[in-house]
């Protein structure tokens, strides 16, 4: 029996080179991104690989449990966050860039400053997951256009420390459709290709628990908008609460399964990524979802590229 556990695997060559996504893209199956978060105070796992050494480690951990891609952010979002310095974001992010692409890895960095992403590049990253969708920084479209790295344009109304209260919509779902729309504009405007880009709900961000359901039950609506979707459920408050035990929130650490199970209905809906703390489950959760749609003849079969999907075994 094959499971992800116990292989690494880089992100398979597409047809079409490496220009923006085509590289990154596997198309049989949702890839699994895992979370390095080189910070002291992330919600999810703050603190426990804060240092390089630490980080790199964990990134590799997670790529022998079967992560396509890792995610290197030194800036924690969690609601009310202050902003770290842009140097002190670099000293953190960099190094762990630089030691995950020496080792293979295909490396994503997760930031909003135009300097960091660029400098990231710079160092191998392939990925710039920006949460703010560009809103953050003026000058982060026209990196992403001078340098045609893949991109990830989350929903953002706003910084950690003031989001909480710019949640409010009529319709959360064609609200978050009709606002990463103008993102894209906005992106094309400044010279970046379609084939670049990711879109991202962003749950959590300016996003009540209720809210959440309602932008992952709909995932297919903006899966059909075309652009290849990043779904990052991952240990959020809306998990918590709906585990609460003795009308207690459960801690991150403890919605795992619940994050794995979000990847399965999610995969299955046809995202192109989901972005995960706890990887080995996820990517098992991906190979069923693949299984399922290849069933309802939602995929093409198989091409050929020799990986390991899981179908014969
Ligand atoms: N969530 C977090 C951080 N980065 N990036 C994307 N694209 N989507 C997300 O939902 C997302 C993200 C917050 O989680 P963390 O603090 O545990 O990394």
């Amino acid at each position: 029996m094959s499971t992800a556990a116990g292989q690494r695997h880089a992100v398979p060559a597409g047809p079409q080179g490496p220009a923006g996504l085509a590289d990154l893209a596997d198309g049989r199956r949702a890839l699994v991104m895992g979370v390095v978060n080189v910070t002291p105070d992330s919600f999810s796992d703050g603190g426990l690989w804060f240092g390089t050494d630490a980080a790199v480690a964990h990134g590799l951990t997670l790529l022998d449990e079967g992560a396509d891609l890792l995610d290197v952010g030194g800036e924690s979002t969690r609601p009310g966050a202050p902003r770290v310095p842009v140097d002190e974001e670099l000293a953190r992010v960099l190094p762990v860039v630089e030691g995950l692409v020496a080792r293979g890895a295909c490396v994503s960095v997760d930031t909003t400053r135009a300097v960091v992403a660029r400098a990231a590049v710079g160092a191998g990253a392939r990925l710039v997951n920006d949460v703010s969708g560009a809103l953050a920084d003026a000058e982060m479209a026209a990196v992403v256009a001078d340098t045609g790295v893949a991109y990830v344009a989350m929903h953002w109304r706003g910084p950690a420390d003031v989001m909480d209260s710019l949640a409010g919509y009529d319709d959360v779902v064609a609200d978050v459709r009709r606002e990463l729309a103008a993102r894209v504009e906005t992106l094309r405007a400044a010279g970046v290709r379609d084939d670049q880009l990711v879109l991202d709900p962003g749950l959590g961000f300016a996003k009540p628990g209720a809210d959440n359901w309602p932008l992952l039950a709909r995932l297919p609506e903006l899966v059909a908008d075309g652009f290849p979707v990043l779904v990052g459920a991952s240990r959020k408050r809306f998990l918590g609460h709906l585990l609460a035990h003795g009308g207690q929130p459960v801690p991150p650490l403890a919605r795992d399964r619940a994050s794995a199970a979000v990847t399965a209905l999610a995969a299955a809906a046809g995202v192109w990524a989901v972005r995960v703390h706890e990887v080995a489950a996820s990517a098992d959760a991906v190979r069923v979802a693949a299984a399922w749609r290849r069933a309802g003849g939602r995929i093409e079969p198989d091409s050929g590229s020799g990986r390991d999907e899981g179908g014969s075994s």
